[in-house]
């Protein structure tokens, strides 16, 4: 499928990280599980997406799975316990919903290359990405009622306000699965391409994201969240307008008058209608 010289950023046992003119791509790399996520896949991905955050060379991220079967099928029965998936330190942890977190907070757009099942807390991943492009033999759905299990945060709320309630309300109670197409009808993904074009198609849609302004996207990112995420969603809107504030005079000259012991002159400013 990948045409790319993706270059690995850092090494990681359960997932593959790369990094492309631009893009950071995150794989899950457990193919013989369908991608199922173990608590070390996830804490694995969380670091791989806090690294996103942080380097500036990084303008969007890709999320997917390995190989051509499946993009996630969400928590890894084998290691589930009464309290949670349990990792190889023997701790029970739901820690998804720390990488559900991450990619709704990250100041960049998220992208899920959707390559086959997304099913479960794997479909909820890619709920929450920003923009989901999906290959023809994907399929989606949610099995936490028939399997023991459920996701009531984003992976209902938002998924809700991604398809409607009725349509989320079918998804979660039928636990049926859904072709690219009807996805696709239902707005659950932005376009379906042949699997052979899905890498192509995923690089063109951040590369056409990389033209545009990196601020502005940070901006419309945070003000779509913050109409979902309450308190937590109006500091983020607000994180980045103090950001932007940090950067003008008037704000460096409050700064400036401090240090200098002087009283701040912002009479100079413009008091905008
Ligand atoms: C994905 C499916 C539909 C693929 O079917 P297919 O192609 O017929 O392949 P299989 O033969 O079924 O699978 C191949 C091998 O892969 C193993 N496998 C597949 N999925 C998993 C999995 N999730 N965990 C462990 N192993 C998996 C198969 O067992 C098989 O192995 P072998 O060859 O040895 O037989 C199909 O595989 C499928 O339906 N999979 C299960 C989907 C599922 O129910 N996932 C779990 C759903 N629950 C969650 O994701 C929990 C989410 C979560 O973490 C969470 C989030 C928020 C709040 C709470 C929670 C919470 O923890 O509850």
């Amino acid at each position: 499928m990948t045409t790319r010289n993706w270059e690995t950023i850092k090494e990681f046992e359960e997932i593959k990280f790369e990094y492309w003119e631009g893009i950071g791509k995150i794989t899950i790399n457990r193919p013989r599980y369908r991608n199922a996520f173990t608590p070390d896949t996830t804490r694995e991905m969380c670091e791989a997406m806090v690294i996103c955050r942080e380097n500036p060379d990084i303008s969007v991220v890709v999320f997917t799975g390995e190989g051509d079967k499946a993009f996630c099928s969400g928590g890894d029965q084998n290691v589930k316990s009464t309290a949670g998936y349990i990792g190889k330190d023997g701790v029970p942890r739901l820690n998804v919903l720390d990488l559900q977190k991450l990619i709704r907070s990250i100041p960049k757009p998220v992208i899920a290359m959707v390559n086959g099942y997304a099913i479960g807390g794997g479909h909820v991943l890619h709920v929450v990405c920003d923009l989901s492009i999906a290959s023809e033999n994907a399929i989606f759905g949610q099995t936490g009622p028939k399997v023991g299990s459920f996701d009531a945060g984003f992976g209902s709320s938002y998924l809700a306000r991604v398809v409607g309630q009725k349509k989320a309300r079918e998804i979660w109670f039928l636990c049926e699965q859904y072709s690219a197409q009807e996805a696709l009808e239902m707005g659950l993904v932005n376009k379906v391409v042949p699997f052979e074009e899905l890498e192509n198609e995923t690089v063109r849609w951040a590369q056409r994201m990389m033209m545009h302004s990196p601020l502005a996207l940070r901006m419309i990112k945070a003000g779509l969240n913050a109409e979902l995420d309450g308190q937590a969603g109006i500091q983020e809107l607000a994180g980045n307008a103090t950001m932007l504030y940090y950067m003008t005079e008037e704000a460096q000259e409050g700064k400036k008058a401090f240090l200098e012991k002087r009283k701040p002159d912002f009479s100079k400013y413009p008091k905008m209608p």
